[in-house]
């Protein structure tokens, strides 16, 4: 299958600005002959063996040198994009780089697209759709868990787990199909309680991948958590022990934090996204009026809250009221701070540290922890989906099967339930692109980076 376009694509592959050096991404049959055909170095490059480079100059239209660079030579198929390719290392000068895409865009080489790269790369079946999009993971992970996540779906864990319910659902439609082309005959090739059966193990596999998603999604996007409480309760100071460093202002004056603060840390591995908000309560002054407008703000945007209070007042349960009308009550911490200036007994529901000398607070992280993962021991090492677009074919294909057992059960018609059987063959061929439309590669590969 080669769907591949005949135009030769260009890109600076590497950030602008300065550095060291830039390299410039040209892509398509005939790229070889145009880069050779404003380079001058020992050889031609029409001569040269994939995988080598060589020394040499760039030139312009007037044949002055536009700098002196090393190009690498990949010939078809063994390419990223399974086409002939360049790529040209350059002084890094912003001057230096745009001066060589016009001489070859002088030359009919167009500029690529985002993500036009590992398009062609799928359209030439160097990597399936799931892959294309760990590709994209890879260059956005922040995190080492991120990272190894999204290189286990690069190296083609999902798209296994995915081919292999997808093929064993084509032998079930065949199945079926099968007995419908002799219906008349009235034969009973299957019995319909073994396709019931395969079907649910199927099912059950589609579940197991359902179940995965939030484990994914935090894996790779990381937590919001908003620390949320009454002023002067010490969020800012919970803030800034987190971080170990001070980056909110901590007074004990009431209402200090105005604004969210936005802050990032990892802890064993996963990226959480702290937010600092101001204390929530009814207020005239118009400022922290807006304060308090964004912290509501930020609650409804977590996933996790951090409700906090001072020990000697207890829970506050009229804040705890407010919030579990934006989220649900799962996903809240109650912790009661300032330990160290009261012994009065809390429930044991809640987390009760002391900023000031770092009790309870590995307790809270470990809590914190717990509530972002969830109870499941997933590993990033297992086939776990991290993307909307996966999660919504994984359930359009689980209520289609659902459907088909429904049909067997009420012993109808072969032709129903091989609808639906296709359906989720297609839902699951999307995932790994065995299906695709203009649209779904649109939607994937225009988030990806120019030169990607
Ligand atoms: N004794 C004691 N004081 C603390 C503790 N944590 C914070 N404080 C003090 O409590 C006061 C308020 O702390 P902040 O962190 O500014 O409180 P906040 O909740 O961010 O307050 P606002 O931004 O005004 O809503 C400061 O004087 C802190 O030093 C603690 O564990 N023990
Ligand atoms: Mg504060």
């Amino acid at each position: 299958m080669n769907f591949s376009n005949n135009d030769i694509i260009a890109a600076l592959a590497t950030p602008v600005g300065e550095g060291a050096i830039s390299i410039i991404r040209v892509s398509g049959a005939g790229s070889i002959e145009k880069v050779d055909s404003v380079f001058s170095g020992k050889i031609s490059l029409v001569d040269a063996k994939s995988h080598t480079l060589h020394y040499g100059d760039i030139l312009n239209k007037n044949n002055q040198t536009i700098d002196d660079v090393l190009v690498s030579v990949f010939r078809n198929p063994n390419s990223y994009t399974g086409e002939d390719s360049i790529e040209i290392s350059s002084h890094s000068s912003t001057i230096v780089v745009k001066n060589i895409i016009e001489a070859l865009v002088e030359k009919d080489v167009r500029l690529a697209e985002p993500g036009e790269f590992t398009k062609r790369a799928f359209l030439n079946g160097k990597m399936d759709l799931a892959q294309a999009e760990a590709v994209a993971d890879i260059i956005n992970s922040r995190t080492e868990a991120s990272l190894r996540g999204a290189r286990n779906q690069l190296d083609g864990m999902l798209s296994k787990k995915i081919d292999t319910l997808r093929s064993e659902l084509i032998n079930s439609t065949s199945l079926i199909e099968l007995e419908l082309d002799f219906a008349e005959e009235d034969l009973e090739f299957v019995s319909k309680d073994k396709v019931i059966n395969d079907i649910k193990n199927i099912i059950f596999e589609i579940d197991s991948l359902l179940a995965t998603y939030s484990f994914g999604r935090v894996i790779r996007d990381g937590v919001n958590v908003a620390i949320v409480g009454k002023p002067n309760v010490g969020k800012s100071s919970l803030l800034n022990y987190i971080l170990k460093e001070s980056r909110a202002i901590v007074s004990e004056i009431p209402g200090t934090t105005r604004d969210v603060i936005r802050e990032e840390v990892s802890i064993d591995g996963i990226l959480f996204k702290l937010f600092d908000t101001a204390g929530i309560r009814l207020t005239d002054d118009i400022v922290e009026k807006e304060g308090v407008d964004r912290s509501r703000e930020a609650v409804k945007n977590s996933d996790v809250i951090i409700l906090i209070d001072e020990v000697v007042n207890g829970v506050p349960k009229e804040l705890y009221n407010e919030l579990i009308k934006l989220i649900d009550e799962s996903r809240i911490i109650i912790v009661l701070n300032k330990s160290d200036l009261s012994d009065k007994e809390t429930d044991e529901s809640v987390v009760k540290i002391s900023v000031k000398n770092g009790n309870g607070i590995d307790m809270l992280l470990e809590l914190l922890k717990e509530k972002s993962l969830g109870s499941n021991s997933f590993t990033e090492k297992s086939a776990v989906i991290n993307n909307v677009r996966h999660f919504d074919a994984l359930s359009k294909a689980k209520v289609d099967l659902l459907e088909a057992i429904d049909s067997l059960s009420k012993n109808f018609s072969g032709e129903f339930i091989s609808v639906n059987l296709r359906a989720a063959e297609d839902s699951l061929g999307e995932i790994i692109g065995k299906v695709t439309t203009d649209d779904i590669l649109d939607n994937i590969f225009h988030k990806f980076c120019i030169g990607k």
